[in-house]
């Protein structure tokens, strides 16, 4: 379904051992020096949703290769470059398959939201593949003007593939809820997990 020029949501695209398994590697993800974390934003604050990166850590405003603490970044395993690229197919077609170097993942618990931003710090246009897995979320996607109307709000399921490229690549997006319970019975995973596949344009 195309939501937007270029922004395409294919529902249900992970079968239930799919989503399992990239529970499990989340979880692994999540473990150790520079696994799961929480985010300080410019304000002094810090985002409900706590995150891991995988290939380049994520900072508001910059990439770089260790973490707050001075960890090294966890490396972007090549299976995930792969999936990346069946995503493309998916959603697009037989697509150009960028080189995808980095994955964000998102915990989110039952209070945990994400306000409207862009992705502008990656230097690559090629599109983000997003991953949901676990509870359903409210997803507002925007405009490429504003943070505020017009934007249409969709739910994000367990399972559901969201690529945004082209024109929606720089589209303001957020996550105003989880609605808390939705997870799929026998997936095991209380709350909402966001994988996001990215070209850094970084090189190295
Ligand atoms: C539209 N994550 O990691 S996924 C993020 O559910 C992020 O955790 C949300 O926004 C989440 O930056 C939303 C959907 C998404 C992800 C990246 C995008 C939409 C996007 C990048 C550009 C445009
Ligand atoms: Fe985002």
């Amino acid at each position: 379904t195309e939501v937007a020029p270029g922004a395409v949501l294919v529902p249900d695209w992970l079968d239930a051992g799919r989503q399992r398994d990239l529970v499990a590697a989340c979880r692994e993800w999540a473990r150790g020096p520079a696994g799961m974390r929480e985010v300080r934003t410019p304000g002094g604050g810090t985002m409900s949703a706590k995150q891991v990166c995988l290939g380049w850590h994520w900072r508001p405003y910059a990439y770089s290769r260790t973490t707050d603490d001075g960890a090294p970044v966890k490396a972007f395993p090549p299976e995930l470059g792969d999936l990346a690229h069946r995503a493309l197919d998916a959603a697009y077609g037989a697509a150009p398959h960028p080189d995808y170097d980095m994955a964000l993942v998102n915990f989110y618990d039952a209070n945990a939201h994400m306000g409207m931003h862009q992705d502008r710090e990656e230097r690559s246009d090629a599109p983000v593949v997003s991953l949901s897995l676990g509870d359903t979320c409210v997803f507002r996607f925007g405009n490429t003007e504003t943070r505020t109307r017009p934007y249409t709000d969709l739910e994000l399921r367990s399972g559901d593939l969201f690529v945004f490229g082209g024109p929606s690549r720089l589209a303001f997006h957020g996550v105003p809820r989880v609605l808390a319970g939705t997870a799929p019975a026998g997936l095991g995973l209380t709350g909402r997990l966001n994988l996001t596949l990215r070209a850094s344009g970084l090189g190295g």
